[in-house]
C-alpha cells in the first residue's frame, strides 16, 4: 500500500507549456506557437501487473481513470510528457482509443444521427441529445415553472470563478411551505467537467421524481417523505468549455489564412478541472472561454473532487497545479466547492450521490486505506465507522445497476473529495457513481439506456439504484429522528461547530439547520446523528493504568478572555491526555498547541463541547517539547477550573469514542427561548418536549 506523502509529477514541461495559452493579471496573451501538434489526447491500458507498477504509475502525475483491473490501469495521455513519462518509467500500454478527438467526432456524428432520427427518447425528459449548460439551466427552470408547487429554482451562494451562476432543483411535496424537518437526499453531477453523463442522469433524476409524482405511488411517497435536491453540473465552467469547446479549431483560419502557426487550439472535450486558470488568482469573469490548455483541456484548474476538506492534503491528490488531480491552494479554496460544503451543512443530508464517469463502480468512503496515518490523527484511518452499513447500501446499488461495489480506496488513494467530507463531517451516507462501462461520455443513446436499465443495460439501471439511495435517506433506522412538542410555528435550530480532520490539520466546520414547527405543535425532524463517525470509538493504542506523569493547574479565566499554561513532555510516551474541568455549567473550551522553535504555535487538538460536557484532548505519542493548552471562557460568568496533563504509556485495544452533541435552540420571534443539548445516536428516535419554548 503506497503510504501518505503528495504524489508528484516527474516530467513536466515541453509541449504542455508551449500550448498553454497564459493568463497574466491583466487578461489574456495570444497563444505560443505549438511545438508538436500533431498529438492527439488518447486512452491508453496500462501494464500493471504488481502493486508495485501501481504505485509507481500514481507517481507519474498522469490523468488516471477509476478504470482499472488487477494488472492494468487506464490512463488518458495528454501531451507528449505523459507518454515520455511511462516510457521513462518503463511501463507498457495499449492504446484503447488511439484519439479522443476523433472519438468525439465519432460519438458527436452518432449523437446528431441519434437526435435526427429520434422524436422523444425513452428518458424521463425525453431527451435525445447531451445537454449544454443553457440547457440544463432551462430545463430546471421549466421543471419550477410547470410544477411550483413541487419544485423550487436556486442558485448556490457562489458564481464560479469565470462568473457564472451555478443552479439546482429542490423537489418536495409544498415544496415552498416552511421546512418540516424532512431529510434531504442529495444528488450531484459533474464535478469533473468531462463527465456529461453524470450530470444527465441527475437531471433525468429530478424530471422523473417530478413526472411521476402523483400517478407512481414508490414516487409519490418518497417525495412526500423528503426534500430532494440535485444540483446537475457542479463545475459549470469546466463543463461549458467540455462541452461546447470539444472540437480543434484551426487558428490559420480564425487568423484569415494570416501568420498563425499552429494547427489548432486543443479541443476542451477531455478538460477534467474547474477553471482556475492562474492558481492563487481569480480568473476575471467571462475567461475562461479564452483561456487554452493542453490537447484535450488538461492543464489548468483545481480538480473540484479533491478540494473538499475531508482528509484534504493526504494522497491521491496532489500539489501541483498542472496535475490532473490538483488540490487547490487551501481546503474549499474554490468557490464550486464552498458551494456544496455551504448546502450541506445547512441541511440535512442523510443520503448523497455524487455522479462522475466512467467504470460502473459504486464507491464508499473513505477514499484513503485504512492502513494510512494522517498526520493529524497519528493513528491509522481504518474503516469508517459505518463501514457495515455502508457496505450493505452500497452493495444494494451495484445489484440493481451491476456495478462493482467497493472501497473508494480500492483502486487507488483519494483525499478531498465531497463524500469524504460529508461524510466524515455530518454522517451523512455518501457515495461516488462511476457512471458507464469505457468512456467519458459515450454515444448519448448508452446514457438513455444506462438510467434506465433498457438496451444492453436491460435490468441494470441507475434509476432503480438512484431510488434505493432516496429510500435510504428517509428510512429513520440509517440517521437519527428527534421529535416532541413545540410552540406552533417556532423555528428549531441544530447546531455544532467542530474541527474537520485534514490530513496533516483541521478545518473548522460548522453544520447550522433549521426547521418549523407545525401547526399542531408538535415536531418530527430527520437528522444525522450527533456524535460524528470520525470521533467514533475505535481501535486504536490507548491509555493503560496510572499516569507516567501528571501535573494539575488551577486558575479562573474572565469571560471572552483566555488562559494560556504550558507543559513539557519530556520523555517519549504513547499518550498525552489534556482535561479541563470546572464546576458550573459554563462554557469552557479547550485548545492545545505545539510550540515551534521560533515560539510560534501550531495547534494540535481542540475540545469544544456544549455547556454540560468538560473538556478532553489526546495527543497520541506526543513529540518532546512544549505545549501551550489554552483555556477559553465563552462564558458570561467566570469559573474556577481545573486544568490536567497526564502522560501514559498505552495498550492496544478499542478506545471509547467521544459524545458529540448538537446544540437544540428554539427560537420565536428571531429569540432563543430555550437551548438544550442534544445527543442522539443512528437509528435513534429521540423525545425532545421545548415546552419551555411556549411559556412567556
Ligand atoms: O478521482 C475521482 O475523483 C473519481 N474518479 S474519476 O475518474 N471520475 O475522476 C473517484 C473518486 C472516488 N474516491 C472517493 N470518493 N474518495
Ligand atoms: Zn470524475
Amino acid at each position: 500500500m503506497m503510504l501518505g506523502s503528495i504524489r508528484r509529477r516527474v516530467a513536466l514541461c515541453g509541449l504542455t507549456t508551449a500550448v498553454l495559452v497564459g493568463l497574466t493579471a491583466t487578461g489574456v496573451t495570444p497563444p505560443a506557437a505549438a511545438t508538436s501538434d500533431e498529438f492527439r489526447p488518447q486512452l491508453v491500458t496500462v501494464d500493471t501487473p504488481t502493486s508495485a507498477d501501481k504505485a509507481l504509475l500514481q507517481t507519474l502525475g498522469l490523468d488516471l481513470t477509476e478504470h482499472a483491473g488487477q494488472d492494468y490501469v487506464e490512463v488518458v495521455l495528454h501531451n507528449l510528457d505523459d507518454v515520455a513519462a511511462l516510457a521513462t518509467a518503463g511501463l507498457g500500454y495499449d492504446v484503447r482509443i488511439p484519439d479522443l478527438l476523433a472519438r468525439e467526432a465519432e460519438n458527436n456524428q452518432v449523437n446528431a444521427a441519434y437526435a435526427a432520427t429520434t422524436v422523444s427518447s425513452p428518458l424521463p425528459s425525453g431527451r435525445d441529445t447531451y445537454r449544454t449548460l443553457d440547457d440544463y439551466n432551462a430545463d430546471m427552470a421549466a421543471l419550477e415553472s410547470d410544477h411550483p408547487d413541487l419544485v423550487t429554482l436556486f442558485s448556490l451562494p457562489h458564481p464560479s470563478l469565470d462568473g457564472k451562476q451555478i443552479y439546482g432543483v429542490e423537489i418536495g411535496k409544498d415544496v415552498r411551505g416552511p421546512d418540516r424537518g424532512l431529510p434531504t437526499f442529495l444528488m450531484l453531477g459533474v464535478h469533473h467537467a468531462r463527465e456529461w453523463p453524470s450530470g444527465e442522469h441527475a437531471m433525468e433524476f429530478a424530471v422523473d421524481l417530478v413526472k411521476n409524482y402523483g400517478t407512481d405511488s414508490r414516487i409519490t411517497d418518497l417525495v412526500n417523505r423528503s426534500r430532494v435536491v440535485v444540483v446537475p453540473v457542479v463545475n459549470v465552467d469546466g463543463f461549458d468549455k467540455s462541452r461546447t469547446d470539444g472540437g480543434l479549431v484551426d487558428l490559420r483560419e480564425a487568423d484569415g489564412g494570416g501568420t498563425a502557426t499552429i494547427l489548432g487550439t486543443p479541443g476542451n472535450a477531455y478538460m477534467r478541472k474547474n477553471c482556475r486558470i492562474v492558481d492563487g488568482q481569480d480568473t476575471p469573469d467571462g475567461s475562461c472561454a479564452l483561456a487554452a490548455t493542453s490537447p484535450g483541456g488538461y492543464g489548468i484548474g483545481v480538480d473540484l473532487n479533491r478540494n473538499y476538506g475531508g482528509y484534504w492534503g493526504g494522497p491521491g491528490a496532489s500539489d501541483l497545479f498542472a496535475d490532473p488531480t490538483y488540490r487547490g491552494a487551501s481546503a474549499f479554496s474554490e468557490p464550486e466547492t464552498q458551494n456544496i460544503r455551504e448546502l450541506i451543512s445547512g441541511r440535512q443530508v442523510t443520503t448523497l450521490i455524487t455522479n462522475h464517469t466512467f467504470s460502473n463502480l459504486v464507491l464508499r468512503p473513505n477514499g484513503a486505506a485504512p492502513d494510512l496515518v494522517p498526520g493529524s490523527e497519528g493513528v491509522p484511518l481504518g474503516d469508517p465507522y459505518d463501514e457495515p452499513a455502508l457496505k450493505a447500501l452500497g452493495d444494494e446499488m451495484a445489484a440493481q445497476n451491476g456495478y462493482t461495489s467497493q472501497h473508494a480506496w480500492e483502486l487507488y488513494d483519494t483525499t478531498g473529495s465531497v463524500e469524504d467530507w460529508s461524510y466524515n463531517a455530518t454522517g451523512g451516507f455518501g457515495y461516488t457513481f462511476e457512471i458507464g462501462p469505457d468512456e467519458f461520455h459515450p454515444p448519448f443513446p448508452e446514457v438513455v439506456d444506462e438510467y434506465l436499465g433498457a438496451g444492453q443495460y436491460a435490468g441494470k439501471g441507475n434509476r432503480e439504484a438512484f431510488l434505493i439511495a432516496l429510500e435510504n435517506a428517509v428510512d429513520p433506522t440509517t440517521h437519527s429522528v428527534l421529535t416532541g412538542k413545540a410552540p406552533a410555528g417556532a423555528t428549531l435550530r441544530l447546531r455544532k461547530t467542530f474541527a474537520t480532520p485534514t490530513w496533516d490539520g483541521s478545518i473548522q466546520d460548522s453544520l447550522d439547520t433549521t426547521m418549523t414547527v407545525g401547526p399542531d405543535g408538535r415536531y418530527t425532524w430527520h437528522v444525522n446523528p450527533s456524535t460524528r463517525p470520525v470521533v467514533m470509538d475505535r481501535q486504536i493504542e490507548t491509555v493503560s493504568g496510572e499516569p507516567v506523569q501528571e501535573e494539575s493547574w488551577t486558575g479562573t479565566t474572565a469571560p471572552l478572555q483566555s488562559t494560556d499554561q504550558e507543559f513539557t513532555v519530556d520523555q517519549d510516551v504513547d499518550l498525552l491526555e489534556i482535561t479541563l474541568d470546572w464546576p458550573t455549567p459554563d462554557d469552557l473550551d479547550l485548545e492545545v498547541y505545539r510550540k515551534n522553535a521560533d515560539g510560534s504555535l501550531t495547534q494540535v487538538g481542540s475540545s469544544g463541547n456544549f455547556v454540560t460536557e468538560k473538556e478532553r484532548v489526546l495527543l497520541q505519542d506526543p513529540a518532546q517539547g512544549t505545549y501551550v493548552l489554552r483555556v477559553i471562557n465563552f462564558a458570561s460568568a467566570t469559573p474556577s477550573w481545573t486544568l490536567t496533563a497526564a502522560l501514559f504509556n498505552a495498550d492496544a485495544t478499542t478506545v471509547p469514542g467521544l459524545v458529540e452533541n448538537w446544540t437544540l435552540t428554539c427560537e420565536r420571534n428571531g429569540r432563543v427561548v430555550q437551548t438544550v443539548p442534544v445527543v442522539v445516536d443512528r437509528g435513534q428516535r429521540l423525545r425532545v418536549d421545548l415546552t419551555a419554548c411556549g411559556r412567556r
